[in-house]
């Protein structure tokens, strides 16, 4: 029996996205460095579809369909080359290779382009959905050749969550396309987290809430506008208790969140870009603070507010936070946009914004509501400056503005740290400004390097002579 598709390695990704693609009738090649993951998924799940395990790379490869599709669903870097390095001289031109790790998108340039060389097809792939959406529908952002996404798009479609009967798959662009939206698809979803954070920490602080009780806060807002798989999960572990102490299982978690680093690639990457992400910069940022235990330590004691608001206002507070919380979740999903149309300008990969909101509305972490909201936004404007331009998104922001302002300030008074909230706001407001005080950066760079400045009133670069008459002279 020959197969349509093959995977290499069957950690928890590559195992079930394996049976995903048996179980919707593709025969499938499956393969794994260490013979037992082989061996363990035919016995387990054997009965769900059409497996034909190979144990060596020769046999994997003789087994499949020609031109062969080979998914690599293997640990980013290092091991992903190496595969590579093994399979790439048993191909023939035609053949491709899917790559579905979260691999860097430079990586993936440099693989699709040494590849391309031979004839091979390489197919950076992100796949969003963890080990669940793997199994029952991912998110999935496959870049590469048009030719390739015709022979493999299909399959992907097939395997992929639907929303309204929209596969969330669609073909991102070439080379790097598709592990850049999967990069800063997880930058967002650092940024999403570090506000949910928030909103739960200045309610908590604020009201005396207790988890249970935020729990629910959460549950009535997944109802609405901010309706999302991550709000969801929210509700759910705010609510979960401790079976060995009896305690919120929240307050028994170490408070240092951790990072594999897609969300520092996505800030590495903007810097380069000159995109203020400043939304994901800050929730990479909070998540380091957070781990730099020895200095919180000696730190816990400098002075500041630790007070409580008005408990009587507990019920409006709650009600800003929610919005509060729905405009910052616009500015960071309107800077990760940015950032993508930054990148494709730069790279060529003409990536349709719209689309892509299209496929992150089921399957993937960041999945909600709202995302129909985005892709609306770029279908009625494909060239879009900002999302915030978008008539729903600047009536839904101009709506939460109040609330947004007096969560900020209500947090600098009682001295919870609120990052996300308080970056996006300014990110806001220095849109908004018809004057920014870049124009004093401008003379002080002028003044103690002669980087020159431009006019507000004729063209032309201009130097002021500091040290001397102060006189303009034209560079
Ligand atoms: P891991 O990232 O834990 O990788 C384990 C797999 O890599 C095993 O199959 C292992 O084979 C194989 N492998 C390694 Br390690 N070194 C190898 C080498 N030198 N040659 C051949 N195979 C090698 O697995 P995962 O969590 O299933 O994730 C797979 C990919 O999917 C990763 O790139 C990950 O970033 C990405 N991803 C994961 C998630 C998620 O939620 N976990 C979501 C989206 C994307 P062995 O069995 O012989 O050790």
């Amino acid at each position: 029996m020959t197969a349509d598709i093959g995977v290499t390695g069957l950690a928890v990704m590559g195992r079930n996205l394996a049976r995903n693609l048996a179980r919707h009738g593709y025969t499938v090649a499956v393969h794994n460095r260490t013979a037992a993951r082989t061996e363990a998924l035919v016995a387990e799940y054997g009965h769900e579809g059409k497996f034909v395990p190979a144990f060596s790379m020769e046999d994997f490869v003789a087994s499949l369909d020609r031109p062969r599709r080979v998914i690599v669903m293997v640990k980013a870097g290092a091991p992903t080359d190496a595969v590579i390095d093994e399979l790439a001289p048993l191909l023939e031109p035609g053949d491709m290779i899917v790559d579905g790790g979260n691999a860097h998108f430079e990586d993936t340039r440099r693989r699709e382009a040494a590849l391309r060389e031979r004839g091979i097809h390489f197919v950076g792939t992100g796949i969003s959905g963890g080990e669940e959406g793997a199994l029952l529908g991912p998110s999935i952002m496959p870049g590469g050749s048009a030719e390739a996404y015709a022979s493999v798009g299909p399959i992907l479609e097939t395997i992929a969550a639907k929303v309204d009967g929209t596969p969330c798959c669609t073909h991102v662009g070439p080379d790097g396309a598709g592990h850049f939206v999967k990069m800063v698809h997880n930058g967002i979803e650092y940024a999403d987290m570090q506000l949910i954070a928030e909103a739960y920490d200045l309610l908590r602080q604020a009201t005396g809430a207790t988890p249970a009780d935020l729990a629910a806060v959460f549950r009535e807002w997944n109802t609405g506008e901010l309706e999302s798989f991550l709000i969801e999960i929210t509700a759910e572990v705010l609510g979960h208790v401790d079976a060995a102490t009896g305690r919120p299982f929240v307050d028994i978690v170490l408070d240092q969140a951790e990072q594999k680093g897609t969300g520092r690639w996505t800030v590495q990457v903007a810097l380069e870009l000159g995109v203020p992400v400043t939304g994901i910069a800050e929730a990479v940022f909070a998540r380091s603070l957070s781990g730099h235990a020895a200095q919180r330590a000696a730190t816990r004691s400098l002075p500041g507010p630790r007070g409580q608001a008005d408990p009587g206002d507990a019920a409006r507070l709650t009600e800003d936070v929610r919005r509060a919380l729905y405009a910052s979740k616009i500015v960071a999903y309107a800077q990760g946009f940015d950032q993508i149309a930054a990148a494709s300008e730069a790279y060529g990969w003409e990536i349709d914004r719209g689309a892509l909101a299209t496929i992150w509305r089921g399957g993937c972490i960041i999945r909600a509501r709202f995302l129909d909201r985005i892709r609306a936004a770029y279908q009625a404007d494909p060239a879009l400056p900002s999302l915030l331009c978008d008539p729903y998104f600047t009536q839904v922001v101009a709506e939460a503005q109040e609330s947004w302002r007096r969560v900020v300030a209500t947090a600098a008074t009682l001295g919870v740290p609120v990052p996300g909230f308080a970056s996006a706001l300014s990110y806001y407001d220095a849109l908004r400004r018809d004057r920014l005080p870049a124009a004093l950066i401008q003379g002080l760079r002028d003044f103690f390097g002669a980087h020159t400045y431009r006019r507000v009133d004729r063209d032309g670069a201009y130097h002021t002579l500091w040290s001397g008459d102060r006189s303009e002279v034209q560079a």
